[in-house]
């Protein structure tokens, strides 16, 4: 992008590739199931950017079946096999960039940069997980024992896993709990937000292109309380990867919990309640730099963005005025534009939740600055990035999840009950801090009840295999996305043990 006349190219290469024509029907078997088309708008525009037809609860059973009779020789394929699929869907995906770029932007309301960094995260997922599954799942994992036995530890797939997503990494999440899953060896049903099938959509065309069986792979849009709660309430399932908010985490693991089926795995990545502690030995131009990143890139719409910054009380003044400056320079408007920092909120209903939290904050006289340079289109669903003050770190009761940023002030000495006062939320996903005393950067990141802990950096991002990802407590249960440890969390591990005395071993 920083070669001139590339954004240019690109642009025009994504121009190209858009079709409003797509409609994401329910695909089980291979093959597209009909029904209803719905419309699918564009949150920066309003214009229809494609359709979406529900999966209804035949078409449910119908992928379950198809699914759990086809999952074991998936399995039985071995790491190596599945891999090779995998690493092809992410040759294609980088050959079809513009496509998915398109579809970022238009369905996502995405900015370019966003975009851009959404599918390189896809692709690193797909690769990531297939040299897993070529590393752990291909041969037996050999084990010590007493001479005269052999000892190996085998992985296999669970069975039939399905896939729930948010609509705010509508490709990189999906793409990177669906590949996760098959890697294992798992059949796979993928439920997409409601928000974005057109995206998942074309992802799961790219899988099927690639060589992943049509059986053990169905896409099943449509709502969470209809085709969601269907797949988390079938018999037949053994485990979901979800991604989105608690309280929904909350309601699969009581559906999963209501089954007669086998005791199912819930691997739940959810929301958070992020703050960034700043002391008063902070570069405040680094402050300002990363707590406006990490606060209102993608609106805010991230669950690792910066909900909550802690100032200490004698810096506070200049660390607020350097963060209201540099919100002050952010452009709000149409994503499809370059210049563009901060997109819609991603439907009128989420607008409506975050304008009115807003208002109520200024009727309290507590929205102490707003972006000013916006400049969207009609019919497009904006909020303008908003600092709000509050009098303690524990006022901050929920996550917001949109370009509100809060500010509350810690006196120094008191940086263990700061610490502790931002453990109580009972989130833990993400936490930043800011200090030159690498002790404080020590001491803090020691304590923080969080998976992922930002030093002198900005809080948002995690790159596939150097920042696995994920939170605990209220911010989901582990393992990692991105890291070691994920592919396991969708694997049996069976251990056979042989005596080799006999044949002479
Ligand atoms: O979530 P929702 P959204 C979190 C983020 C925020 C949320 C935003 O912090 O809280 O995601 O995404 C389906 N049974 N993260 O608004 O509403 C629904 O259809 C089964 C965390 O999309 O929870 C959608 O497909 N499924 C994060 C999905 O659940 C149901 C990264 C999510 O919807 C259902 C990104 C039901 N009863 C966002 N109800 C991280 N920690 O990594 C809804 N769904």
């Amino acid at each position: 992008l920083g070669e001139p006349g590339v954004p240019e190219a690109l642009a025009a290469a994504i121009a190209g590739a858009r079709d409003s024509g797509r409609i994401a029907a329910p695909i089980v078997g291979g093959t597209a199931a009909v029904g209803t088309a719905e419309a699918v708008r564009n949150p920066a525009t309003g214009a229809v950017v494609g359709h979406v037809i529900e999966a209804d609860a035949d078409t449910v059973d119908a992928a379950v079946a198809a699914a759990r009779a086809a999952q074991g020789d998936w399995s039985l394929a071995g790491g190596a096999f599945r891999a090779e699929r995998l690493e092809r869907a992410a040759d294609l995906l980088e050959e079809r960039d513009a496509l998915f770029l398109g579809l970022a932007i238009d369905e996502a309301g995405k900015t370019l940069v966003d975009a851009v960094a959404e599918v390189r995260e896809a692709v690193d997922f797909l690769r990531y997980y297939a040299a897993q599954a070529r590393a752990d799942f291909t041969y037996p994992i050999a084990l010590p024992g007493p001479t005269g036995e052999r000892n190996e530890l085998i992985l296999e797939g669970k069975g039939v896993f399905v896939a729930i997503s948010p609509w705010n990494f509508p490709l990189a999440i999906f793409l990177g709990q669906v590949s996760a899953a098959l890697a294992a060896g798992n059949a796979v049903l993928a439920k997409p937000a409601e928000q974005t099938p057109l995206i998942a959509h074309a992802a799961i065309e790219l899988l099927l292109e690639a060589g992943v069986p049509a059986e053990v792979l169905a896409f099943l849009p449509g709502r969470g309380e209809t085709v969601g709660a269907a797949l988390t309430g079938h018999d037949d399932i053994i485990g979901v990867a979800f991604t989105g908010s608690t309280e929904v985490a909350r309601a699969i693991n009581r559906s999963l919990a209501a089954r007669d089926g086998p005791i199912a795995t819930l691997i739940a990545e959810t929301g958070g309640a992020n703050a960034m502690i700043v002391d008063s030995t902070a570069l405040p131009e680094q402050v300002a730099r990363d707590a406006v990143a990490s606060a209102f890139q993608s609106a805010g719409q991230r669950c690792s963005a910066l909900r909550l910054l802690c100032v200490q009380e004698d810096v506070a003044e200049t660390m607020i005025d350097m963060v209201a400056g540099a919100m002050a320079e952010l452009n709000i408007g149409d994503p499809a534009i370059l210049a563009t920092d901060v997109g819609p909120i991603i439907d009128a209903e989420a607008q409506a939740n975050i304008a009115a939290y807003i208002a109520e904050a200024r009727a309290a006289g507590r929205v102490i600055a707003q972006a000013a340079r916006t400049d969207w289109p009609a019919g497009g669903t904006f909020v303008p990035p908003t600092m709000i003050r509050l009098d303690h770190v524990t006022d901050l009761k929920r996550e917001i999840f949109g370009p509100v940023l809060h500010v509350a002030t810690w006196k120094g000495g008191e940086l263990d009950a700061l610490i502790d006062a931002i453990n109580a939320s009972g989130y833990g996903l993400t936490l930043g801090v800011h200090t030159r005393i690498d002790g404080v950067a020590a001491h803090v990141a020691a304590r923080a009840a969080v998976g992922n802990v930002y030093v002198n950096r900005n809080q948002i991002g995690a790159i596939v295999g150097s920042q696995p990802f994920g939170g605990r407590g209220l911010s989901g249960t582990g393992p990692k996305a991105g890291g070691p440890h994920y592919l396991h969390r969708f694997a049996e591990e069976k251990s056979i043990s042989t005596d080799i005395t006999a044949a002479g071993g």
